[in-house]
């Protein structure tokens, strides 16, 4: 397969995983999942990570994999490429995968000592891959297996901390995001 075709399948295969984590940046806010406890000392989550973001997120994963599906067919014979269409199953594992694995990242930051805001590099960047593919490989195998070949992982490994860091710069520059990361 070609080195580009790679990168354009890799990029369709993880939308529903790349859009909650910024849906749930310009829909958060309200109650905490946490509901304001603490464990030991320090916050369970955090304020970060809301009821309302996290719906949000998780809609907006899975309502743009239908959307992605259904242009699929004509995106495949315009550009040769054939892009994947999405099970339930798949964009349910990216979406809720990509926002348990930030939820699970927030877990992390707080056990560490770290502050609501404070960056935490690598995971930051990685957390939503680490838990949506594992997820879609549980709830859609067959389908996983045959869009994440060996060589559409590598990209999403490379491709995902270089997207993240511009969208995040970004969302900061346009004053949707408290920090750059
Ligand atoms: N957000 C949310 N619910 C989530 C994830 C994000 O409401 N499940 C919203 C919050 O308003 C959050 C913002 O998106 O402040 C940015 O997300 P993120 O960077 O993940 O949270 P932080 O505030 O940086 O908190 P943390 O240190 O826990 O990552
Ligand atoms: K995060
Ligand atoms: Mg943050």
């Amino acid at each position: 397969m070609a080195v580009l075709e790679t990168v354009v399948i890799a990029f369709w295969a993880m939308l529903p995983a790349y859009v909650p984590n910024n849906a749930a940046v310009l829909a958060g806010g309200g109650r905490p999942i946490d509901g304001g406890r603490n464990w030991g000392d320090k916050r369970i989550l955090g304020d970060g990570k809301t009821w309302r973001g996290t719906a949000a997120g998780i809609l907006a994963g899975v309502a743009l994999a239908g959307v992605l599906t259904v242009l699929a067919p004509e995106v495949s014979s315009a550009t040769g490429i054939d892009v994947p269409t999405f099970v339930p199953g798949a964009a349910i594992g990216l979406a809720a995968g990509a926002m348990l694995g930030d939820i699970l990242a927030s877990f992390l930051k707080r056990r560490t000592g770290r502050q609501r805001g404070a960056m935490f590099p690598g995971l930051d960047q990685l957390d939503f891959v680490v838990v949506s593919l594992p997820l879609t490989a549980l709830l859609a195998t067959e389908w996983f297996f045959e869009v994440f070949t060996w060589g559409v992982i590598a990209v999403v490994v490379v491709l995902t901390p270089i997207l993240h860091v511009t969208t995040n710069v970004a969302a900061y520059k346009l004053g949707l995001k408290n920090e750059p990361w």
